[in-house]
């Protein structure tokens, strides 16, 4: 006994050896500001924080359109121009770095807060259809809601307009406020259209979140028709609405289509609580329940709960908050290293936030600073990303093509 406890010291120290020698190759994250949740901790290891890429991101920006009116979202046409909503209420499309005549046929929009034109997505066969989608809040008799709606974009000349405009959805119930709208577009291979719904943040609406007989605080899953799309868990529910995916989310402005055709999101939290999720059908994403972060005063949300058994974990969190905008996944041959990467906008952190994937887990995350609010975040045909910024003082904004240093 007592020799074979001599010899087995010296074999367990030379077997644990090697796990000092790791942990001094862990590098740091990207984000070294103080959390707003110092007392929160992650559900499991690397759900937030995740280390920066052994290669740091070196890249090269240039403006290739400036002077725009400040917009939400940017979308490629087949022939590369690009297709821009601005918040206002107009849509354009961008030819060369400068904006065309205002699109004819844009419905009314509520500008006002975080209201307007917001989001907009072409349909799989727009080559031949000239089908788009587009989202805005919509001004009503007793508030505003968000809609989507769906036209079809026809150019004459160097006009375009919009024709068959018709809402395909409409948020229910109707809110008077000037917050918390969402909005993104997905429209995945089988011509499925998502859609992420804000709250509408203050006290008494945010709660609905967690109720499906009210669309706020939802991912909404539909056709390209309106109705509730096949496969939507809560249809045959009495008293929910069946246009409902998942609930317990708190305002959406960030979604996109995996390589793989799932959808990904991230979410505006509260201070110190932005999240990654990959929703699944009538899951519950926990707000205003179960979230990590605090209220923007700094008192605790709810009860300060971060996990709970009958409410799903973030994949990826942020604490502080990114305020996260348009998001893409990266795949093209100027970057092949970040292939499969998550590209998010940042407004608060002023710049595109990447995130190195291994299915659902973080592995590493960086960020391209670009000293301004981006607003969306798209992959070029040429495979470049191009960034939308935003300035509110000027209500202006700017495209930023970003390219490897060399390129
Ligand atoms: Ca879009
Ligand atoms: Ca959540």
């Amino acid at each position: 006994m007592t020799r074979s406890l001599r010899l087995s010291v010296p074999l367990a120290a030379a077997m644990l050896a090697p796990f000092p020698l790791m942990a001094q190759e862990t590098r740091p994250s990207v984000e070294t500001a103080a959390p707003n949740a110092p007392d929160q901790t992650p559900a499991f290891e690397g759900q937030t924080r995740a280390p920066q890429p052994a290669e740091p991101l070196e890249v090269a920006t240039e403006t290739v359109a400036q002077g725009l009116p400040q917009l939400w979202a940017m979308e490629f046409l087949p022939d590369g121009r690009m297709l821009v909503t601005a918040k206002k209420g107009d849509m354009h499309i961008v030819a060369d770095g400068t904006p065309g005549p205002a699109i004819e046929g844009v419905p009314e929009v509520d500008a006002d807060g975080q209201g307007g034109l917001l989001d907009v997505a072409l349909a799989n066969d727009f080559a031949d259809s000239g089908i788009i989608y587009f989202s805005y809040a919509e001004p009503r008799e007793d508030g505003n809601g968000t809609a989507l709606a769906k036209a079809r974009l026809v150019e004459d000349g160097s006009t375009a307009r919009l024709e068959d405009v018709e809402v395909i959805f409409a948020q229910q119930p109707t809110y008077d406020g000037n917050k918390h709208f969402g909005s993104r577009i997905v429209v995945d291979a089988d011509d499925v259209i998502w859609l992420t719904v804000g709250e509408r943040s203050d006290e008494e609406p945010r709660v609905q979140a967690q109720d499906v007989g009210s669309h706020f605080g939802k991912v909404i899953r539909i056709t390209a028709e309106g109705d509730p799309a096949e496969g939507n868990p809560f249809i045959d529910q009495d008293g929910a609405m069946p246009e409902i995916w998942s609930l317990g989310h708190r305002n959406t402005q960030s979604a996109a289509l995996s390589p793989e055709g799932e959808f990904w999101m991230v979410e505006h939290g509260p201070k110190g609580g932005d999240e990654l999720n990959r929703p699944e059908a009538g899951l519950n994403y926990g707000w205003p329940e179960v979230t990590y972060g605090v209220e923007y005063s700094g008192e605790e949300v709810g009860e300060g709960i971060t996990q709970n058994a009958e409410t799903q974990q973030p994949l990826y969190y942020w604490d502080p908050v990114i305020a996260p905008s348009g998001m893409a996944f990266y795949e093209g041959e100027e970057f092949p290293e970040w292939d499969g990467a998550i590209l998010i906008g940042g407004l608060v952190t002023q710049g595109v936030v990447v995130l190195g994937m291994d299915g659902d887990t973080v592995e590493w995350e960086d960020r391209i600073p670009l000293e301004a609010r981006v607003r969306d975040v798209r992959v070029g045909p040429d495979g470049a990303i191009y960034a939308v910024t935003e300035n509110r003082d000027e209500g202006s904004s700017t495209i930023v093509r970003i390219t490897a240093p060399d390129a």
